[in-house]
């Protein structure tokens, strides 16, 4: 049995469960439970405040977890990363009031910057040869610079939308930051082994999202250029329609570039184009 950390309320929260459902591990969760066993992989979720994850990974509390790599480097616990998950990107920033002249990081000399991530700003400073005043608050950091409390501000953006509805500018990004997956540092070989199939289905699942996969008709004369157009896994399916002289081609692209290979194909020739979502994809 292995144990997982996730978060259990929060901005990873929804993320997390999703990742582990679509690796097709059941389980019945609820709110107000703090534990929960899954009824057909050996997995026992934790429902933890992100902060407190890192620690009990570290610790064996909890075997591998789910966290903010803020949180991650913050506490120190970088080396108890397996792998980024690509999902809860953010950046760690610096920002100051609109108003406030702003040329560079050494306009932050001698300034009092309010943060819940001391140890990242200090890290980050300290490498930019600025010496600030470091305050730390646990919360509503974006609200220090209008009640005078501090300068500048450290804190945690997204869309950035929370730093204009308070009259501060982004000036700096410190550090970039996405959900991560730990473990602690001393598995047993059985909790081992059920990490190496649980990444298995991730990356399976982390591959599908990637991919879109792709069904259309052609006449025959249009196959090669249509073929040199789709990158597929090994190489398309073609099979022959029922009307003489058409087939259907069926391959995989990636979802970055497939407008634009919808675009080319059509004009080589394609019809009754369809793009499926891939639910798995194991190569
Ligand atoms: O209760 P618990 O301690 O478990 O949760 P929490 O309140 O500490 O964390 P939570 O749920 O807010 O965030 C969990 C993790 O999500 C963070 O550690 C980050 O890794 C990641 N994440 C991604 C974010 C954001 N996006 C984010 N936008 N964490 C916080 N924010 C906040 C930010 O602090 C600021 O107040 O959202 C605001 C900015 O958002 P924008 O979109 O207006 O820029
Ligand atoms: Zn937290």
């Amino acid at each position: 049995m292995l144990r997982l950390a996730i978060q259990k309320s929060g901005r990873l929260s929804e993320d997390s469960l999703n990742l582990i459902r679509e690796c097709g591990i059941s389980f019945v969760s609820s709110s107000l439970k703090l534990k929960t066993e899954s009824t057909n992989f050996p997995l026992e979720i934790l429902y933890l405040r992100d902060d407190d994850i890192p620690g009990y990974v570290a610790d064996g509390v909890a075997d591998i977890g789910i966290v903010g790599e803020n949180v991650l480097v913050e506490e120190g616990k970088q080396s108890l990363t397996v792998e980024k998950l690509g999902f809860s990107k953010c950046r760690l920033s610096l920002a100051v009031p609109k108003t406030m002249e702003y040329n560079s990081i050494q306009d932050l000399n001698g300034k009092n910057i309010a943060t819940s991530y001391p140890n990242l700003l200090k890290a980050y400073l300290q490498e930019q040869g600025v010496e600030a005043d470091i305050h730390t608050i646990s919360g509503s950091v974006e609200i220090a610079p209008s009640i005078g409390l501090a300068e500048a501000i450290c804190d945690i953006v997204s869309s950035g939308s929370t730093l204009i509805s308070n009259g501060l500018k982004e000036v700096e990004r410190v550090f970039k930051s996405e959900a991560a997956l730990i473990a602690n540092e001393e598995l047993s070989e059985e909790k081992r082994e059920i990490l190496e199939k649980l990444l298995f289905r991730i990356h399976a699942v982390q591959r599908a999202r990637k991919k879109k996969y792709i069904l259309l008709n052609a006449p025959n004369e249009s196959l090669d250029e249509i073929r040199s157009l789709l990158p597929s896994i090994k190489s398309p399916t073609i099979l022959p329609l029922a009307e003489d002289g058409w087939s259907s081609l069926h391959s995989v692209v990636n979802e970055d570039d497939f407008w634009e290979i919808i675009e080319k194909i059509k004009a080589a020739g394609a019809q009754g184009i369809l793009v499926i979502p891939i639910e798995k994809m194991i190569i």
